[in-house]
């Protein structure tokens, strides 16, 4: 076997967005693209000679191609042993945990996370730091910084790598340890939750269904919903990963998850719904013909965490991104912990958790999480919500209900306008900043503009400073619009609007939200110009 130096060019268009790398499969499959940029990983991050990766993906089109190149490359990159799930598979959440527990160097994640897959859809890669977070901006940028000036790549010329059984074998002058995918991270959700109790309540005719939309979750779930924790056989749906999600969008939301959703509001509706997405680190929490929003979902775990073995002794404080309703805040509030408010990505949390600062943290895209690992755990989401439904014995909308009751309602929608023109959504956001001074002080009907900005964020616990994370208008009442464009998308431009609005008055609680946030989402068309600019007036996606 003999380490081969390629000479390459660089590729423009390396820079890693809200979470990692992501583009077409074809695009990947262009020669030595993929290896430049795993190469440009491997330079930035100063690895000691023998350190140990962990490699893995969320099985979906052109996964097993990539891990073997990345094992070839690892292994005339000085690494000692590659820890790679088998099949290639790693859920986000279960590569974040291996790194943690065998406290490894770092890892690659191979997912376009909710994004299609298969031949014409996306792929994706993203590095992880020690703590098993994603890298922060400054690993990332310097990843990009490098790929605009590679010249060339090491790759070891080998036999392909058997990855369908586990253990050891050599490649080169490097171990690669194939590992159950399931095993670590079944362990650790059996060390938080109390198993018992949530097989009492499966035993007792509670009845559920999980999607996991052909992805990655299906044996995660398998092993932990039916097998573990007793539920019928046939509880997981769409338990079979397949690369192209069995032609799905596998995003955990009223729109892609339509199959769960017709089950979960249908007759003979089971107690609780749930799905999760490509690389498993979403999720969607359903009541019978009942939809909790993630950001009221992250309030009301927080609110209810010291009914949960793991979290029995409180929680340090609670982190949310800034796109995120403040529903949070005010269960933080009530706690007399403190919450943190980040820019859009799970990479902002990892310093906060690390600094023992916060315990549980989410974003409104279905993304929650806590310091068991530096990401997002869709399945773990769903085991909280069952250990408290385990507990409280009550149905997941009256739950809620009393949560609102208590503290008040965020309600909350975020309208997605996917394929727009790049220069059309620039355009909106440019004509956005340039309205901040002429909208101070507006009053739009009910609502009175208190203030615009474009969010920035200094991390409190290194320094570093993030511009340029999302327009905000803050109304007198509390009531909020953000604009943000996509940082994950392939296909031209995605805006995202989010619309939150604050509602004490108990007797309108049980509102839609489309209806309740009406006059909001008129407000937004009319400030950012939606229809001139971009020819739209009904968004793509609604959540
Ligand atoms: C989106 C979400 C963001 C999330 C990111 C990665 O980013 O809005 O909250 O962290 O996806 O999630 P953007 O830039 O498209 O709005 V995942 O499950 O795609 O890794
Ligand atoms: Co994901």
């Amino acid at each position: 076997m003999t380490v081969r130096t390629i000479a390459t060019t660089p590729f423009s268009d390396q820079k890693p967005g809200t979470s990692g790398l992501r583009k077409k499969v074809p695009v990947f499959q262009q020669p030595h693209y993929l290896e430049n940029f795993v190469q440009s990983i491997f330079n930035s991050i100063g690895a000691p000679t023998g350190s140990t990766l962990v490699l893995g993906g969320d099985g979906r089109y052109y996964n097993r191609e990539a891990i073997q190149i990345i094992l070839k490359m690892a292994a005339s990159n000085g690494f000692g042993r590659v820890l790679v799930g088998k099949g290639g598979i790693l859920s986000t959440p279960a590569a974040s945990c291996v790194i943690r527990k065998y406290k490894t160097f770092g890892g690659i994640i191979l997912s376009a996370s909710h994004n299609p897959g298969g031949p014409e859809g996306d792929f994706g890669i993203k590095y992880n730091v020690t703590n098993g977070g994603p890298a922060p901006e400054k690993v990332t940028e310097e990843i990009f910084a490098r790929s605009k000036t590679i010249d060339e790549y090491r790759i070891l010329e080998a036999a392909d790598v058997a990855l369908d059984q586990l253990g050891e074998s050599r490649l080169g002058d490097m171990i690669v340890q194939v590992i159950d995918p399931v095993a670590d991270y079944a362990e650790l959700m059996e060390s938080l939750f109390d198993f018992g109790a949530i097989r009492s309540l499966l035993a007792g005719g509670f009845r559920l269904r999980f999607d996991a939309m052909h992805a990655v979750t299906g044996p995660y779930a398998r092993e932990i919903i039916e097998k573990r924790l007793g539920a019928a056989t046939g509880s997981v749906m769409n338990a079979e990963p397949l690369p192209d999600f069995g032609n799905g969008h596998p995003d955990p939301n009223l729109t892609y998850a339509h199959e769960l959703v017709e089950i979960v509001y249908g007759d003979n509706a089971p107690d609780f719904g749930a799905a999760s997405d490509g690389d498993g680190d979403r999720n969607m929490i359903l009541g019978k013909r009942f939809f909790v929003t993630p950001s009221d979902s992250l309030a009301l775990l927080a609110a209810n965490a010291t009914l949960v073995p793991g979290y029995k002794n409180g929680l340090a404080g609670i982190a949310r991104s800034m796109p995120t309703s403040a529903a949070a805040d005010r269960v933080a509030q009530a706690l007399g912990i403190p919450c943190f408010e980040t820019p859009t990505g799970w990479k902002f949390f990892g310093n906060l958790m690390d600094a023992g600062k916060v315990t549980l943290c989410g974003e409104e895209s279905f993304g929650t999480g806590s310091d068991h690992v530096r990401e997002k755990d869709g399945l773990w989401a769903v085991l909280f919500w069952l250990n408290i439904l385990a507990v409280r014995k009550q149905p997941v909308e009256a739950i809620m209900h009393e949560h609102w009751a208590k503290f008040g309602r965020n309600v909350y929608s975020r309208h997605d306008y996917e394929g727009l023109p790049t220069d059309a959504a620039n355009g909106l956001m440019q004509h956005l900043h340039e309205s901040f001074a002429e909208l101070v002080g507006k009053q739009f009907g009910d609502y009175k503009v208190l203030f615009c900005d474009d969010f920035s964020y200094t991390d409190p616990v290194d320094g570093s400073v993030s511009t340029g994370q999302g327009v905000r208008i803050g109304f007198v009442d509390g009531s909020r619009i953000v604009f943000r464009l996509s940082g994950t998308g392939t296909e031209g431009a995605t805006l995202r609007i989010y619309l939150e609005a604050f509602e004490p008055d108990i007797s309108r609680h049980h509102l839609d939200a489309q209806q309740a946030l009406a006059s909001l989402i008129a407000i937004a068309s009319e400030v950012s110009q939606l229809k001139a600019r971009t020819g739209r007036d009904h968004p793509t996606v609604i959540t």
